[in-house]
């Protein structure tokens, strides 16, 4: 299990409150399409994804910023990733069938993601969130069989 000290949980928190997150998580997965087009395997639902700006663009695509807002919702429950992403596990799994190597893609992309957004201060804070994208990927991928 992913541990956080008290000062990952400030650098975190610190992070998440000046980054746009909606901005962050639409970018983000829009990015995971451009950069891993293997991904878009799993969006048929979403249109035109035909090249960068198509993807960049599209409406779904933009729409999709739960992605990442639903992450608030860990950092609330930060010391029990695994029982708060219980269900989004099952989700994924069960119904999408998304590979979950693919949560540990989305988490890096993210993190570059915010280092855009956030420039140089991400730097000291990029430890917390490199334990939270790592900790989300595994509790997604926890109920998996
Ligand atoms: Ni993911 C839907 C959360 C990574 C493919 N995903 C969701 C929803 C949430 C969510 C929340 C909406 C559920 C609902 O409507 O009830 N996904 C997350 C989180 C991560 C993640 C927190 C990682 C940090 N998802 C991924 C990845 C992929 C992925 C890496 C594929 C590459 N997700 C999907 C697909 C859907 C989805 C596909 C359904 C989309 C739709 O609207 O049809």
């Amino acid at each position: 299990m992913v541990h956080f000290t008290a000062e990952d949980k400030a650098a975190i928190t610190g992070a998440w409150k000046k980054a746009n997150v909606e901005e962050a998580g639409r970018e983000s997965l829009g990015r995971l399409l451009v950069v891993y087009p293997r991904t878009q395997g799993f969006f048929h639902s979403f249109g035109n994804l035909s090249s960068a700006s198509a993807i960049m663009d599209n409406p779904k695509v933009k729409a999709h910023d739960k992605v990442l807002t639903s992450s608030g919702e860990a950092l609330k429950n930060i010391d029990d990733l695994k029982s708060t992403f219980a269900p989004l596990s099952e989700l994924h799994c069960d119904k999408l069938h998304v590979d979950p190597e693919n949560f540990k893609i989305l988490g890096n992309v993210l993190l570059i993601v915010l280092a855009k957004h956030l420039g140089e201060e991400f730097t000291p804070e990029v430890t917390g969130w490199q334990k939270l994208a790592a900790g989300v990927a595994k509790a997604l991928a926890y109920k998996y069989h």
